[in-house]
């Protein structure tokens, strides 16, 4: 009688562009996959709850400024605070389903004036390695409908254009990692559907081997 190993919890990042739904769909894909019978959280980047996240929730509501390669370095010591949680999580059988990630951080201040890639993604080299990356796109009327932007930093047009430019540089430097695109043009709950969709079978797959490491 052979005890079959436990399987370790999928690491899923959602990323993508402003206003196409990624935090609902985190905590809506969190609650299907646990009302399917698999353990799974949510996690959130920038997690705003931490020390180093207070700081940084400061320097996104302009109530602070910081230069821009030390809040660069923060979003990164954020994800590196929560690296235990993260593979803890994983190895105990749980998934994640995660908002935002490593690439935003990249995509966000290789944005900026004089930063390259390469530079940008020197400190996050060695994170946990997500399993799948979800990239959310909007459909036109989408993007139409939700195009007030808010009052925090980076929440402008052309800056949110340079950064969908620099995810597609980001996923073009490394083929190991499996990215999805997904364009979101339906109701809420059927972009729920979708997402579950792309996932079960990876859910289902066995996950035995380890975590791996980001762009290393
Ligand atoms: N952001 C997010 C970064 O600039 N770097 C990062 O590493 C991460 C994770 O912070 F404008 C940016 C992206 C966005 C802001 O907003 C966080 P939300 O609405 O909390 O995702
Ligand atoms: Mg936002």
């Amino acid at each position: 009688f052979e005890r079959m190993a436990l399987k370790r919890g999928l690491f899923v990042v959602i990323e993508g562009a402003d206003g196409t739904g990624k935090s609902t769909q985190v905590l809506n894909l969190t609650k299907r996959l646990q009302s399917e019978g698999y353990p799974c959280s949510s996690m959130r980047f920038p997690d705003r709850s931490t020390q180093i996240g207070g700081m940084i929730d400061s320097y996104l509501q302009c109530k602070s400024n910081l230069s821009d390669e030390s809040v660069h370095l923060l979003f990164s010591a954020n994800r590196w605070e929560l690296k235990n949680q993260i593979t803890n999580t994983l190895a105990s059988g749980t998934s994640i389903i995660c908002d935002r990630y490593a690439f935003s951080g990249v995509a966000y201040t290789s944005s900026k004036p004089g930063f390259s890639l390469c530079w940008c993604m020197g400190p996050d080299r060695g994170l946990p390695k997500p399993d799948l990356v979800l990239y959310l796109h909007a459909s036109e009327k989408l993007a139409q409908s939700r195009s007030n932007y808010g009052t925090e930093r980076y929440e402008k047009r052309e800056f949110q254009n340079k950064v969908a430019e620099m995810f597609e540089e980001i996923r073009a430097v490394d083929k190991t990692l499996t990215w999805t695109d997904y364009t979101v043009e339906r109701g809420i709950d059927e972009v729920t559907d979708d997402l579950f969709g792309i996932l079960q079978k990876e859910l289902n797959s066995n996950l035995v081997k380890e975590v791996g490491k980001l762009w290393m």
